[in-house]
């Protein structure tokens, strides 16, 4: 194999050297571009696509930081190694699954698997996949080199011994541990941790190691009670393994999206840290899925480069350092590729990435964490203590308006959710009929003095984009092409700043008419993330208060309504949850607010129809329809002058977003 990049140092074990002056830790990587020849076979689009290891090995050169390490090309994983962990059969299959023989086969095999494509390229590439995870295993483990990142593809922790599933045809980290423990017993590994912090779970490999107590399995993943990928009970918390390896398998099954760095952290701060201390493993193998990373769009959950650096680097602490990163899932190209890259300046001891956490767990975050602990405290008596009420007061508080109207379930699931809370909260009278005690004291003056003190960044997409337009909803007015005039916020102080930004959301035009524009639909954007579409948005900082009033404006209402559509516990909710729709301002067309992320801690926020009326346009219940000639003008002058697109990328987009079928 080729093997390049600066030695430097003695390759003694001490990390500090003879002149006091840290030696630099030798850090293997692999890639191996015939791994992208894995692909669909017609070329149809799927997120498990090539560039995903192109972009994370372009990134790692860019930076300079290849170059400081020892790189590897990928090697083919033996049969008898894959054997360790997949029947013969399996492994059979895979490797002949690229012959022409099977050519009229192939995707009649795939079809009949769970969310598996293959091609021509897909048995070389499993085999370099598992080949070169177990490469920089059996490095590290012989001290060769200190700790390594297989960039590889396909991914590994949902194939089992007999099945490819998940876009996972060996398990390449399963293969590898087996590997050690089973056919390198000289190199004096006898117990390995293997963390997963895909945002999936990492079956596969959990099977794998059910009974066997040489392998504790950490994964922490989303589970939503059994109805995330690969739904089912296998992620949950009682699933601890059994026989000898009773205990040596945690899962920490998240209730819900959006969880983050302070989630995560906390999982590590609080389950896996104090188990891995007592199991004091000699190598770690780490399934380094990155698609709980922010703005990933299979996974949405929020962790950011930061968070992974001091994910990683808690780990770094044990085994002395021994880790080998494996890529399993991630489908941002971008979120994968800066993940990554502060995952291996944190391999490399470079000094530590600036980030922050001011956030707090949610509350569902330490209920699992709890009865993670409870579970298996009886293995790990470093679980045993009840966590602080001062620590687990520390949450994102769940809100207690909101309201929905939506028929798409996941949005119906938090809407019970809170119901739920509401009901709680509720207060029974005299008669016992129940009195909802949410708002009841708001007056309509003291909303807005509480709303006025916290800024937002609402992101426009329509004829908002064009500032002019846009003021007419602060300031009040009408501008050239409208219609009609606007009476504007109580609160006429111009944004605070202004920027752009592309969001994975589709853009459409739907509704007869307008009052504002006359014959032609108005602009919309779908709720959910689409990583095939991009709506571009302007982002004005503006006030909740001034926020509400766009919302009344918006959806035809009075300015001067005694509550606000969206207050404070409104926000907090949608930042939990990613949208939330407004009973109040079901009448309008704007009734759903959208959390599409945060900039510098301020929530961006966007209003859209909800989902349930995606649905009426895609069936024809409510009319697609292109904007009127003097709004589709207003859109492309904001574009324009914005500074976005030329006037004819301006005019493309939008004729495109208002021609192409929802
Ligand atoms: C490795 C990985 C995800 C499979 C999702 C299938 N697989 N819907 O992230
Ligand atoms: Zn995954």
């Amino acid at each position: 194999m080729a093997m390049s990049g600066e030695s430097s140092g003695c390759n003694c074990g001490d990390s500090v050297g003879k002149l006091g002056e840290k030696r630099q830790r030798k850090v293997g990587l692999v890639y191996d571009e015939k791994m992208c020849k894995h692909d669909t076979p017609d070329g149809e689009d799927h997120p498990e696509c090539p560039d995903r290891i192109r972009i994370i090995w372009d990134t790692l050169q860019l930076a300079g930081v290849s170059q400081r390490c020892v790189v590897l090309s990928g090697s083919k994983a033996e049969d008898t190694h894959l054997q360790l962990v997949h029947t013969k059969d399996h492994v059979n299959l895979v490797k002949s699954i690229s012959t022409k023989k099977k050519d009229y086969r192939r995707n009649k095999i795939a079809s009949q698997l769970n969310s598996i494509y293959l091609n021509g390229g897909s048995s070389e590439a499993a085999y370099l996949a598992a080949g070169s995870v177990v490469e920089v295993t059996e490095k590290v483990a012989e001290g060769e080199l200190d700790c390594g990142f297989a960039i590889v593809r396909p991914p590994g922790h949902h194939a089992e011994a007999d099945e490819a599933m998940g876009f996972c045809l060996f398990n390449n980290v399963a293969v590898a541990a087996s590997y050690l423990l089973n056919e390198r017993a000289d190199l004096g590994v006898k117990k390995i941790l293997i963390v997963d912090w895909d945002v999936h779970h990492g079956n596969g490999t959990q099977k794998m190691f059910w009974k066997d107590p040489r392998v504790l399995f950490f994964s922490v993943h989303r589970h939503e009670h059994g109805s995330f990928y690969p739904a089912g009970d296998d992620g949950d918390y009682n699933m601890v393994g059994e026989g000898p390896g009773e205990g040596f398998n945690i899962n920490v099954p998240w209730e819900q999206g959006r969880c983050g760095d302070p989630d995560y952290l906390a999982a590590w701060d609080h389950i896996l840290i104090p188990v891995a201390k007592e199991f004091n493993p000699d190598i770690i193998l780490l399934s380094a899925g990155f698609d709980a990373a922010i703005n990933d769009p299979l996974g949405g959950c929020r962790v950011t480069p930061y968070g992974y650096s001091v994910m990683l680097k808690k780990l770094m602490e044990f085994a002395q350092g021994k880790i080998v990163m494996a890529l399993e899932g991630g489908y941002n190209l971008d979120s994968i590729a800066k993940s990554s890259l502060a995952c291996v300046k944190v391999l490399l001891e470079d000094e530590p990435i600036q980030g922050s956490s001011e956030a707090y767990p949610f509350e569902s975050t330490w209920r699992v964490i709890q009865a993670v602990r409870k579970r298996l405290c009886a293995y790990w008596p470093s679980l045993a203590d009840e966590l602080s009420w001062k620590l687990i007061d520390q949450k994102t508080p769940t809100p207690v308006i909101i309201i929905s109207s939506s028929s798409d379930s996941e949005t119906e699931d938090y809407a019970n959710g809170i119901l739920d809370q509401m009901s709680k909260l509720n207060i029974e009278n005299d008669e016992g009929t129940l009195v909802e005690n949410h708002q009841v004291d708001t007056a309509s003056t003291s909303w807005r003095a509480d709303l006025t003190k916290v800024d937002v960044w609402y992101a426009t997409f329509g004829s908002n984009m064009w500032k002019p337009r846009f003021l007419c909803y602060i300031q009040g007015g009408q501008a050239e092409g409208m219609k009609r005039a606007y009476v504007g916020s109580k609160d006429t102080s111009p944004p605070k700043g202004i920027m752009w930004e592309t969001y994975p959301h589709r853009l459409f035009f739907g509704r007869e008419s307008t009052a504002t524009w006359g014959l032609g639909g108005a602009a919309f954007t779908s709720p959910l993330t689409n990583s095939n579409e991009q709506t571009h948005m302007c982002l004005y900082k503006i006030t909740l208060e001034q926020f509400n009033d766009v919302l009344f404006q918006e959806n035809g209402m009075n300015v001067d309504a005694d509550f606000p559509l969206f207050d404070l516990a409104a926000l907090q909710l949608v930042e939990n949850k990613g949208s939330g729709s407004l009973k109040a301002a079901s009448d309008g067309w704007y009734d759903n607010v959208v959390c599409l992320g945060k900039e510098l801690n301020i929530p961006i926020l966007t209003m859209t129809c909800t989902l349930s009326t995606v649905e009426k346009f895609k069936s024809g219940e409510i009319p697609v329809r292109p904007p009127a000639k003097a709004y589709a003008d207003t859109l492309v002058r904001g574009l324009v002058e914005g500074g976005r697109f030329s006037k004819e990328e301006a005019e493309a987009y939008i004729d495109s977003a208002a021609s192409k079928p929802l």
